[in-house]
């Protein structure tokens, strides 16, 4: 594995190249053209622009999270085909300045959803949390206002003030998409990008639903081990793959994360470790990486990881609010920085007592 932070980009995020560069073993960032929207081809020149800032601080780009996917391209209109090569060419791009990993999404409307971003915890420290409860009682726009009012100033990734502008047009998108319809919607766009990939070794990383079940009555497709080994075989490439992100499968305790693994073995493309702690069915709220501080064994997952080979960027995940941080929630410095020294301290581990056993 490859430790990365993820990086939202000069007048994005709060945190500077300088500052991930002195975390212990944190080679590369993970990264994206912020303000790019879904469905346009992407500028070289942007491209290039954020490489050399990246190199120049001594880190590398070790993938992209995310190249947003079109709601034509999820809804599959008269227009997917449009911005699926608008998507390729980005792809191409990509490929050209030695990037091979690509993060996206298929959630219809919205990427992941919290009810609360700011919680406390005993400690004092603050998470993203999600009560299905408090959701049940709200429409999207106003869960919408209420993750904007908590934001800190941020744009939330996936919840761009722009897009939910249009909320109604983009829901009503979905009126006549199922389950199903998604899933090949999902199929004819991995069929459809698959050459260029294969090309230029790109490895794309689908990011499964956060939370693991329909929200809003939107279907969701990428939710737990059948869902995924269902997608992977229907684009059975090894180019089409997974990032396997511990706190958004793990929001259904059912899904048993060291399986998910090991079934996915050789198609896990990226790594998101993070830890979530169960209150009740439906209701979570995230935690330290530490497995002491949830409900998830992150011993087992990282040996799960290792033991399958694992090569790709992991990164660490959202992080507590901690020590007075003023951050995009979930994306502060302090507790991510914690979440890297623990997850390779658990790897050092594992890898030399795997070393010590053969
Ligand atoms: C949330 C992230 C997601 C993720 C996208 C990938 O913090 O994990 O926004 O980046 O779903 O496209």
């Amino acid at each position: 594995m490859k430790m990365t932070f993820r990086w939202f980009g000069t007048g994005f995020d709060s945190i500077s190249l300088w500052q991930i560069r002195q975390i212990p073993g944190v080679k590369g960032v993970i990264t994206t053209l912020y303000d790019s929207v879904p469905g346009e081809a992407w500028d070289v020149n942007k491209i290039r622009a954020l490489k050399k800032e990246v190199q120049d601080a001594g880190l590398e780009i070790s993938g992209i999270e995310s190249v947003n996917i079109h709601d034509d391209i999820k809804t599959g209109t008269g227009r997917r085909d449009e911005y699926i090569e608008n998507y390729i060419k980005t792809l191409e791009l990509l490929g050209k300045e030695d990037i091979h990993m690509v993060c996206y999404n298929f959630m219809p409307v919205f990427d992941w959803t919290r009810s609360d971003l700011a919680k406390k915890r005993p400690d004092g420290s603050t998470v993203l949390a999600y009560n299905q409860a408090d959701i049940d009682k709200i429409n999207p726009e106003e869960m919408f206002a209420n993750l904007d009012k908590k934001s800190n100033g941020f744009v939330l990734p996936g919840w761009e003030p722009e897009r939910m502008r249009k909320i109604k047009q983009l829901f009503d998108g979905y009126k006549n998409v199922d389950k199903e319809k998604l899933f090949s919607n999902l199929v004819y766009f991995l069929k459809a990008i698959m050459p260029v990939c294969d090309k230029y070794n790109i490895n794309m990383a689908i990011h499964p639903d956060d939370p693991a079940w329909p929200v809003f009555n939107l279907p969701r497709i990428i939710t737990g081990k059948d869902q995924i080994l269902r997608m992977l075989k229907a684009v059975d490439n090894v180019h089409n793959g997974i990032t396997m992100c511990t706190g958004s499968l793990g929001t259904n305790p059912q899904n048993d994360l060291p399986d998910i693994i090991r079934a996915c073995k050789g198609r896990i493309h990226f790594a998101h470790v993070r830890n979530l702690w169960h209150e009740a069915p439906g209701k979570f709220e995230e935690a330290a990486h530490l497995s002491a501080d949830g409900s998830f064994d992150m011993y087992a997952i990282m040996k799960a990881l290792y033991e399958t080979g694992f090569s790709g960027p992991i990164r660490p995940d959202h992080g507590r609010t901690i020590w007075g941080e003023v951050s995009m929630p979930g994306y502060g410095l302090y507790d991510r920085a914690l979440g890297a020294a623990y997850l390779n301290g658990l790897w050092e581990a594992i890898e030399k007592s795997h070393r010590a056993e053969h």
